[in-house]
């Protein structure tokens, strides 16, 4: 779904132009099924309404795009903005490995026909005590999984992200163990919910955002949603996360938003909504409750916090 109106034809901007034709290159891509255009960070990303959206309004683009954390570019909120344009997003290949009958590497532009592109506008709260509503455009971790076919003794997903010690001038500094490494238990990752991420309000993902594939697992932290993805591992025993290495007292593995837990050093009871004034109630497991809660059935999440 656009969110663009639709623009009379006098108003066409060379932007526009180019994009309409990348558009046609992109459909004929596809039908030809082997030339690869490359992804551009901005460039129109055509998707179809999706479930789970929430019905709140979304945070603005700009907001969603220059308020990040990406500790590979900076520990400030606006160094991401000012610094990831220098990723190099082309080419760019995913390898989905561990234990699968069908290890693999995709090119993105495979991925992005692996499943059907929807938009999907999720809430996304931070650990720090903000959040924001995105629409992102993906589709579920799940068709991704299910090609490579995990194995019986798989039981955990670790996600990698994407290490270039030439543009990412963090990677010198020894804020967390890089690179970025996250996890999923696998049923967690099987949730319909995981979201496998290529876009966000009609456009392929900006470089700060976690071009050109990230995740969104909506009902916890938003560090458990790792940008720029190299790497799926489907592993037997719980992976050692950055955040966990970093601080095991402070993050732990399941990281599900939990209002009644709070942060060693801080409340997690309320939120700042990027936008607004004044904070409002954090809902347990981010509001997903009802699609969630059951994965976690007899467990104690002050203890799995
Ligand atoms: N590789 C990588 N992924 C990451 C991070 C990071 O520093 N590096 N930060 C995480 C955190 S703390 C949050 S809140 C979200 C922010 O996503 P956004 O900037 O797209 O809103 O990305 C997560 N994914
Ligand atoms: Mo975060």
């Amino acid at each position: 779904m656009s969110i663009r109106p639709a623009i009379p034809p006098s108003e066409i901007t060379p932007r526009e132009v180019f994009e309409r034709r990348r558009e046609f290159l992109r459909a004929a891509a596809a039908t030809l099924g082997s030339l690869a255009l490359p992804v551009l960070a901005g460039e129109r990303l055509a998707s179809r309404p999706g479930p789970h959206s929430t019905g709140e309004t979304p945070t603005p683009y700009k907001s969603i795009a220059s308020y990040n954390n990406f500790y590979e570019f900076g520990t400030d909120k606006t160094d991401p903005f000012e610094h990831a344009q220098r990723l190099r997003i082309q080419p760019w290949t995913l390898r989905v490995e561990g234990l699968v009958q069908r290890p693999r590497t995709f090119g993105i532009e495979e991925l992005l026909r692996l499943a059907p592109l929807e938009e999907r506008i999720y809430r996304l709260r931070c650990v720090e005590g903000w959040s924001m509503v995105i629409p992102w455009i993906g589709y579920s971790l799940e068709h991704l999984l299910k090609t490579v076919e995990p194995l019986g003794n798989a039981r955990y997903v670790e996600f990698i992200s994407a290490t270039q010690s030439d543009t990412m001038p963090e990677l010198r500094r020894r804020v967390l163990d890089w690179p970025y490494t996250e996890g999923l238990r696998l049923d967690e990752a099987r949730h319909p919910l995981s979201l496998l991420v290529f876009g966000l309000y009609g456009e392929v993902l900006p470089k700060q955002n976690g071009a050109p594939l990230r995740l969104a697992v909506p009902w916890k932290y938003g560090f458990k949603s790792a940008k720029s993805l190299v790497a799926i591992r489907l592993v037997e025993k719980e992976p050692l996360t950055s955040w966990v290495k970093a601080g095991p007292g402070e993050y732990g593995f399941y990281s599900n938003v939990n209002p009644t837990v709070d942060h060693p050093r801080w409340s997690q009871a309320r939120e700042r909504r990027i936008g607004e004034f004044f904070k409002r109630e954090t809902l347990m497991f981010n509001g997903y409750g009802d699609q969630v809660a059951s994965l976690y059935n007899g467990m104690d999440l002050k203890k799995y916090f």
